[in-house]
């Protein structure tokens, strides 16, 4: 057996056991890399972060999907910006309701492999009529569509460095207010409160969307493979509170089995520990 390790703060690292090192290439935006192990299964990494496992992508798909649709069941028309394994589309396409899922993703090498190594996430998504692959970058795509066309905008990158940056920035923020409807929801990579360079990036994020949405909330998972396990989402929109919009019966009636998500952990997740709550609110 080998050992992936991965650098979580300065003078901590998390390693995981593989069999196999799949697959290792460096695509025109960042250095791609497969593994098989036992304890995650196959999972794949960018620019040597953990990006998706077999074992634990169930928590983050859940988590960036649902919180959405049980404030908002009506929702039809979704782009996912990055989400190049197609987990965050899988979840999105289990709803009978969904028109339309445009995938911006900015390397399709990414969901290629993903396709070949992953198919706990990639299996079926693009032969679904209703997505639409637009491989480019993401904030180039928002700077380009129409105002008002969608109803929910799902950020499923990487963290803001290379090709990720441009994902943090208000520019990105402000194009995606603009082309959300008056019900449209954000939903964003919220970073980690807990160790000190994740945490920076995490307040950047909040002091940025606070200034352009008039509800800007940020909900908590528990991720084993990110570092610390403790991730943040943002949930940003225009008119729908996460908590008093969301009807637990309307969203059980959809019938949808989940794994991690319920609407009981909905309510839960957006209770903040107070190192959090502080943390957010000093920005
Ligand atoms: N579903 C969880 C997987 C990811 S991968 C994030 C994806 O974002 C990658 O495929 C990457 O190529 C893509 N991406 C990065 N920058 C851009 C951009 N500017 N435009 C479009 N796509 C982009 C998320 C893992 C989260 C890890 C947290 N530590």
């Amino acid at each position: 057996m080998s050992w992936y390790t991965e650098q979580w703060s300065e003078d901590c690292k998390f390693s995981v056991g593989y069999e196999k090192h799949l697959h290792s290439e460096k695509s025109p935006f960042q250095q791609i890399d497969f593994y098989e192990g036992k304890e995650f299964g196959t999972f794949f990494t960018l620019d040597g972060l953990m990006m998706v496992n077999e074992k634990d992508e169930f928590i983050y798909h859940d988590m960036i999907v649902h919180p959405a649709f049980a404030t908002n069941p009506d929702i039809k028309k979704v782009l996912v910006i990055g989400g190049g394994d197609g987990g965050t589309a899988r979840e999105v396409l289990r709803y009978p309701g969904v028109e339309q899922v445009v995938l911006a993703e900015i390397d399709e090498q990414v969901f290629r492999l993903c396709q070949q190594y992953l198919p706990i996430t990639a299996a079926g998504v693009e032969e679904d009529p209703r997505m639409e692959l637009a491989f480019g970058d993401g904030l180039a795509y928002v700077q380009n569509a129409p105002d008002a066309s969608f109803d929910l905008i799902l950020v499923d990158s990487t963290d803001p460095v290379s090709v990720g940056e441009g994902l943090f920035t208000t520019a990105f923020y402000k194009e995606c207010y603009r082309v959300l409807n008056d019900k449209g929801i954000l939903i964003n990579q919220h970073e980690s409160p807990y160790f000190s360079e994740y945490a920076e990036n995490m307040k950047k994020a909040r002091t940025k969307i606070k200034k352009i949405f008039p509800i800007a909330q940020v909900y908590q998972y528990h991720m084993p493979t990110y570092p610390s396990g403790h991730w943040l989402f943002g949930f940003a929109s225009k008119s729908l509170d996460p908590l008093k919009d969301a009807d637990a019966d309307v969203w059980n009636a959809i019938g949808l089995k989940t794994k991690y998500y319920n609407t009981d952990l909905h309510r839960g997740a957006f209770a903040l520990p107070s190192y959090v709550r502080e943390a957010l609110d000093s920005e």
